[in-house]
């Protein structure tokens, strides 16, 4: 049986990946051959994404692949979702590349909140967040109208990167599905959401579904003969995918790092005035299929509330000790309220957490651990919201919660989202965004059936805990 190895290029708001996937015997076996550190920078009073860093990155990432797996087939680009290139018709940037967390939405949000919210989301399915990237659009047209002639295109980052590699511009459906502005009924874009945030339909095109195939790398000695495969481009997308689920539909997802993810698949999307309410966004899978899901504020508190610490943990002993200590800690009475809007981006977010707590007239913890041991309860708890929600909705009723990324490490965030919900959490050593990358391409490649299979001989090969719920 032939062996395949296709590289994932995985960008993540505070890191980056290039993982070769090895496929053979019916095994995945993966490589990280190269990490390396992102974030977006102020200049003046914004915030943006250095690009030609993470090309440079990228480029070290591939070569690094191909030094040690001499025959890469095939290579596929997974990003955060939301954030965008306007470029000309050569593929030249015309606008610098803002970073979601910018406050320039801001206006444009209360906006929305006040005029035409209803309309937007029955025509996109897709609620009001401060990231999306309709609103982002909205904000650069009305501040640069200059731009409507200048732009050709509007690339999202992983259509971008695509771009780079393959020198082919498409707009993929997973990523398009977070911008607020693609139709929640077909696959197109919709006319209604672009005209309301007057954003000009033609800098975009069809979507292309996941697997599609746009031609060999150009421009990367060595890479001639690899393919670049237009994968699930949103990289929660990947991550969802990646998920041995069983095939019943019996299990809510939880992709946990930066933003918690908690959703599940469905063929239809969940609309109405009570699905807004709680914030479900029906993004996309890669095949045009629905990922209703809550982003719950995530592990974006705890990595902003350690900057106000002087000693944090560094390694994994470091930070098994402080979980330990954590674990020992009395439970919380008084949970945040992880949906409040404070902790978007605020200056500190130890202040934000505090100022919450002194409102609902309850004690700051003592240390880092009596913060970790709160955030975690506090997730755990908007987890648990989330899936009740998403079960009197959709009129489901979930059985496991399976919960992959860097939160599914923590045991104190599974066993408060089990104790929660009460339900079980398995959690899996799976790097869950390069895996469902990797999945994509070994399907478009013909050397795996389909998803289902994929999970399948996943599942069979992959370390797993489970936490069962505790009652209080
Ligand atoms: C996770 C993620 C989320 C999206 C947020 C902003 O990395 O892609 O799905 O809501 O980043 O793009």
């Amino acid at each position: 049986m032939p062996s395949f190895s296709c590289a994932a290029i995985d960008l993540g708001a505070t890191s980056g990946r290039v993982i070769v996937g090895t496929w053979a015997k019916r095994q995945l076996t993966l490589t990280e051959v190269h990490r390396f550190p992102n974030q977006f920078r102020p200049l003046g009073k914004h915030e943006y994404w250095d690009i030609p860093y993470l090309w440079d990155q990228i480029r070290t990432g591939l070569n690094a692949a191909r030094a040690k797996f001499p025959k890469i087939v095939s290579v596929g680009v997974d990003t955060w979702g939301v954030d965008y290139a306007l470029v000309d018709r050569k593929g030249r940037l015309v606008y610098p590349v803002h970073a979601y967390r910018d406050g320039r939405t801001q206006a444009g949000l209360k906006r929305l909140a006040n005029k035409g919210l209803s309309q937007v989301y029955t025509a996109t399915g897709i609620p009001n967040v401060f990231y999306n990237s309709s609103l982002q659009l909205e904000e650069t047209v009305a501040s640069s109208p200059a731009i409507e002639k200048l732009a050709a295109r509007c690339l999202f980052l992983p259509d971008y990167f695509n771009f780079l590699l393959s020198g082919r511009m498409e707009n993929e459906l997973s990523i398009a599905s977070t911008t607020q502005l693609l139709d929640v009924k077909s696959t197109t874009w919709s006319k209604k959401a672009l005209a309301h945030f007057k954003v000009p339909a033609r800098w975009f095109s069809q979507p292309i579904l996941a697997g599609s195939e746009l031609g060999s790398v150009a421009g990367l000695p060595g890479f001639e003969k690899t393919k670049v495969i237009a994968v699930p481009g949103h990289d929660t997308a990947c991550a969802y995918d990646a998920m041995p689920a069983n095939a019943d539909g019996t299990d809510i997802y939880i992709s946990s790092g930066t933003w918690s993810l908690v959703g599940f698949e469905s063929d239809v999307p969940v609309l109405g005035d009570e699905a807004l309410r709680a914030r479900i966004a029906n993004e996309r899978i890669g095949d045009g299929r629905y990922r209703p899901l809550t982003n719950v504020i995530g592990l974006w508190l705890l990595e902003q509330t350690m900057r106000d610490f002087a000693t944090r943990p560094s390694n994994d002993r470091e930070w098994a000790a402080l979980i330990d200590s954590a674990e020992q800690l009395p439970a919380p009475e008084t949970l945040l309220d992880v949906a409040d809007p404070v902790f978007g981006n605020p200056p500190s977010m130890k202040a934000a957490i505090d100022a919450q707590l002194k409102k609902k007239k309850a004690k700051s913890p003592k240390d880092l651990a009596g913060y970790l041991r709160l955030i975690c309860a506090s997730l755990g708890q908007g987890h648990a919201t989330a899936i009740r929600t998403f079960e009197r909705l959709a009129d489901r009723k979930f059985q496991r919660i399976l919960i992959v990324g860097g939160g599914s490490k923590n045991r104190l965030l599974c066993q408060a989202t089990a104790d929660a919900s009460g339900l079980p959490v398995v959690s899996f050593q799976l790097e869950g965004t390069a895996v469902g990358n990797i999945a994509s391409q070994l399907i478009a490649l013909g050397a795996v059936k389909d998803l289902a299979t994929f999970r399948r001989y996943l599942g069979d090969g992959i370390t797993q805990k489970t936490f069962q719920p505790r009652s209080s």
